[in-house]
């Protein structure tokens, strides 16, 4: 089971390298890694289990985050509407890829965290709004989604772990609430 003690923080060299795609068809060991990847953000979603086991909740987590230096993200978006309480999204991704993406911006009007970083960052982290992308599925199989507003944040965010960027990488340094026009701001 992944607990927070997994989760390497920012400093350690592994959150800045590119990682490496991963073989298709998928080996057992990946799958598996997927697997735990996404029990961690259940667990981390749920009051008691998060308690019990000291962790920050999340919807999204990287390989390179656990110092796996794959091209393999899970997310785990909830719907935080009871009467529809399925996931609006909820998958682990292996080689994921941006296809293509919207002109327009947007960005999270609280800002982002992660939990490799233990500190707050103020600012937008300003991101694509919509983006088209390619992966493949835990069964292995070539999937192309559409995603917009906050699950396209999300994976944003995830995909950029692959990449060796941090959140913060994109916040306007010199005025962190800075924005250009046009920018949607999710609240
Ligand atoms: C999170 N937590 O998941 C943040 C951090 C925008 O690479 O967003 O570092 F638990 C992955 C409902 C709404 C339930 C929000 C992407 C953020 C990705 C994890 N929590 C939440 C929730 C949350 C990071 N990460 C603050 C931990
Ligand atoms: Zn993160």
């Amino acid at each position: 089971m992944i607990t927070m003690e997994d989760i390497i923080r920012e400093g350690n060299p592994t959150l800045r390298e590119v990682a490496k795609e991963v073989a298709v068809p998928l080996s057992d060991e990946d799958i598996k890694l997927g697997e735990e990847m996404m029990e961690f953000l259940h667990n981390s979603q749920d009051p008691i289990k998060a308690e019990e086991l000291g962790l920050r909740g999340g919807v999204g987590l990287a390989a390179p985050q656990l110092d796996i230096s794959k091209r393999i993200i899970a997310v785990h978006v909830p719907s935080g509407d009871l009467e529809n309480p399925e996931p609006t999204l909820s998958a682990v991704m292996y080689n994921p890829k941006i296809l293509s993406h919207s002109v327009q911006d947007a960005c999270l009007a609280e800002g982002e965290g992660c939990l490799s970083v233990d500190r707050e960052v103020p600012g937008y982290v300003v991101r694509h709004n919509k983006i088209t992308l390619s992966y493949v599925d835990a069964d292995g199989v070539k999937q192309k989604i559409r995603l917009k507003n906050y699950e396209a944040i999300v994976v944003q965010h995830e995909i950029d772990h692959l990449n060796g960027v941090m959140f913060y990488d994109h916040i306007n340094s010199e005025n962190p609430y800075a924005l250009k026009d046009g920018v949607l701001v999710i609240e």
